[in-house]
């Protein structure tokens, strides 16, 4: 008995040692959403629920280990056990009231995490290789749309994303939310995120999908309201230059699309070609033969990366949906550039 009472203390000690652990290292990130909260309540349950089946394993077995040492000048066997059915009882019960009891804990918690509101702000993602485009809603007034690399979101205010994918299978993960959601090509997938902190975080992609998965990351900013209609009309404002400049629009989309990831417009080497003096130079492509960088090249190269290829760069150039305006818009900034 005396024993038995040891061993118990024992068990609730390094229970307890656990989770004290478990908490200075701080696993999780600032909880930055209501949806955290849920989560993070769950994961607290579990790392309790955790840290009590890990001392109940680790304790009695080292404490085995030392209390029933074969000890100096033992020779003979040990005492055969065979099978206890009220043990065997015991552990398959509390098991299984332990896995249903979590299951209904959470589904509850599942459907608190995807409950929608009605008056959600509906954002839409693409994810292509490798960085992430978001589309607002219209302005009422313009009718214009602001596409960003980045996304800003109001605290307080729930976002639906309404989620697709360009190229191949990406998954959207802001670790401070809490929430993953994978992002498929020809489907639209929902992910809902109410905000909770104001702070500046970053959306990572978490389903390997190609060479340069590892930089698949954009920025998430989460402002208050009036930051981010102050944003959100700057924008807009920005939409309204690029529909009467072609130069300014080209560079809204650029920035807009991530292009500089790979191209720089300072001649310093990258992934792709540098855009300086590239307009009406002679390109040597990768079949030996050369081109001169004019409208229709550049046009080419944009809309059919893979048509004419560089000469000691590879495939990386993603393929971009773009509107022939939109590619206008790119080669007259391309132009510029000298
Ligand atoms: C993931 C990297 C990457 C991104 C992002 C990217 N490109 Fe490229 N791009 C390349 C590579 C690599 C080449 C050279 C190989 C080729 O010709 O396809 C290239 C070639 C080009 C060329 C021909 C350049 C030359 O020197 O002949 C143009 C024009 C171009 N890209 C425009 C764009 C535009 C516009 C965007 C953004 C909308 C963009 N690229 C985004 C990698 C990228
Ligand atoms: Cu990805």
């Amino acid at each position: 008995m005396r024993k038995i009472v040891a061993l118990s203390v024992a068990v609730l000690l390094v229970t307890w040692l656990l989770i004290v652990g478990l908490d200075a290292a701080h696993v999780m990130p600032v909880e930055a959403s209501t949806q955290a909260v849920s989560v993070d309540w769950m994961w607290k349950l579990m790392e309790i629920v955790m840290s009590f089946l890990t001392a109940l394993i680790l304790v009695p077995m080292f404490y085995s280990l030392v209390v029933f040492r074969r000890r100096k000048g033992e020779t003979g066997e040990g005492v055969h056990v065979d099978g206890n059915t009220k043990l065997e009882l015991i552990w398959t019960a509390i098991p299984l009231v332990a896995v249903v009891v979590f299951a209904i804990l959470g589904g509850g918690n599942l459907a608190d995490v995807l409950r929608q509101d009605p008056n959600a702000m509906v954002v839409k993602v693409t994810g292509h290789q490798w960085s992430w485009k978001f589309e607002y809603p219209a302005d009422p007034e313009t009718g214009l749309t602001v596409v960003s690399d980045e996304l800003h979101l109001p605290v307080g205010q729930q976002v639906l994303l309404l989620m697709t994918s360009s190229d191949v299978i990406h998954s959207f993960w802001v670790p401070e939310f809490r929430l993953k959601q994978d992002l498929v090509p020809g489907r639209f997938t929902k992910l809902t995120i109410t905000p909770s902190e104001v702070g500046n975080y970053a959306v990572r992609c978490a389903e390997l999908c190609g060479t340069s998965h590892a930089y698949m990351e954009n920025p998430v900013i989460v402002s208050t309201r009036d930051d981010y209609s102050a944003w959100l009309s700057l924008k807009i404002q920005e939409a309204k230059v690029a529909a009467t400049d072609p130069v300014g629009f080209g560079e809204i989309l650029v920035k807009q699309n991530g292009c500089v990831a790979c191209h720089s417009i300072t001649g310093a080497a990258g992934i792709g070609p540098t855009w300086l003096n590239l307009f009406g130079a002679t390109v040597k492509l990768s079949d030996g033969t050369t081109v001169t960088a004019d409208q229709a090249y550049l046009t080419e190269s944009i809309k059919e990366p893979q048509a004419k290829i560089v000469a000691s760069f590879t495939t990386q150039m993603p393929t971009y949906g773009f509107t022939d305006d939109q590619i206008a818009a790119l080669v007259a900034y391309i132009e510029t550039l000298k």
